[in-house]
């Protein structure tokens, strides 16, 4: 283990922005290791995930958050309020945008902005800074996708909002943009104890990080509202002495249909889940993994209480 400084600085950042804006890709990539999960898909992030980062003397706490949208369902209202729990407690927060997308839409001469879904998203957490009278920087994402001219623009377009301090242009996945963002986060550490051990990355529980593990794996094989329908829960954990960890876990569906769908053909479905979440999870946690997933219809899982705070979110 590294030793920690003499002189430390250590703080929270919350990273917040619209679904699939590339929060929980950006976090990974600073704290150099996967501690949350990532699909194209939007509404992947359920509840805040920490992940931790060390430049210089400063400790950072990243916040991931779930994606801020318009809610329709409790699950929503309750992922939505989370991420502004975040941002509230954050000493400071970053808000990542998808820029290849709020670009199109200022570019789009046939669509008014205010009917699109990019402007509308972006809206709405301009909308809650203000609200919560808080300010952020700004973070204009998959700069990759999207030549520099257009990003002036868009950077005009957020400063003239009079939220944000600082703006980065960064793309999250190539890791372009980042030194100067990482820089940016120590200098405004406030000084202070770290909150973890110098090698600790993450501290989601085994059991909830390999849940979502698995969720990842599910969201990526099955489409349109099912992976909104479903959920995982880590139900058995069992230390072997051969150092082997053999995990259970059910993955909680809403209707029959929805079962058969998981299932697949076979069984083919859940085995091809089952073999990618047991192969991460065995890198992951530099053990054999025995997997055992099962599928259990639960018709209002997001609406139990006692579900939802294994992964911290409150319903109203
Ligand atoms: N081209 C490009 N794609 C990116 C970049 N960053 C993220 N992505 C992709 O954007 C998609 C969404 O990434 P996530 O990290 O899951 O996005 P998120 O904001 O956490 O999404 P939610 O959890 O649903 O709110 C994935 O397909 C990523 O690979 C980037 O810099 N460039
Ligand atoms: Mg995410």
């Amino acid at each position: 283990m590294s030793e920690t400084p003499v002189k430390t600085t250590c703080g929270f950042v919350a990273i917040i922005g619209a679904p699939n804006a590339g929060k929980s890709t950006l976090v990974n990539k600073l704290v150099g290791a996967k501690v949350s999960i990532v699909t194209h898909k939007v509404q992947t992030t359920r509840f805040n995930v920490r992940g931790v980062m060390i430049e210089d003397d400063s400790q950072i706490v990243l916040v991931d958050t779930p994606g801020i949208f318009a809610p329709k369902r409790a699950l929503d209202r309750a992922m939505v309020q989370a991420a502004w729990n975040g941002a509230a407690e954050a000493d400071v927060i970053v808000h990542l945008v998808d820029a290849p997308a709020f670009a199109r839409v200022l570019a789009d001469k046939d669509v008014k902005p205010q009917d699109s879904l990019a402007f509308k998203d972006v809206g709405r957490i301009i909308e809650g800074l203000k609200k919560h009278e808080l300010r952020a920087d700004l973070a204009l994402n998959k700069i990759d996708q999207l030549p520099k001219e257009s990003l002036l623009e868009l950077a005009k377009y957020f400063e003239d909002t009079g939220c944000y301090n600082k703006t980065f242009m960064i793309s999250a996945s190539k890791g372009s943009g980042l030194k100067a963002l990482r820089k940016s986060l120590a200098q405004a550490m406030p000084e202070g104890p770290w909150h973890y051990p110098a090698d600790q990355i993450a501290d989601l529980p085994s059991r909830l990080l390999a849940a979502e593990v698995t969720r990842e794996k599910l969201m990526l094989r099955v489409h349109e509202e099912l992976p909104y329908a479903a959920s995982v829960e880590t139900e058995t954990w069992e230390e072997h002495r051969n150092g082997a960890v053999r995990i259970g876990q059910v993955i909680y569906v809403q209707r029959e249909s929805q079962r058969k769908i998981v299932l697949g053909k076979g069984g083919q479905v859940i085995k091809a889940i089952g073999a990618a979440a047991r192969q991460e999870l065995s890198q992951m946690f530099d053990r054999k993994v025995h997997l055992f997933l099962h599928i259990k219809v639960r018709e209002n899982w997001s609406q139990d209480r006692a579900h939802l705070a294994l992964f911290g979110l409150e319903l109203e």
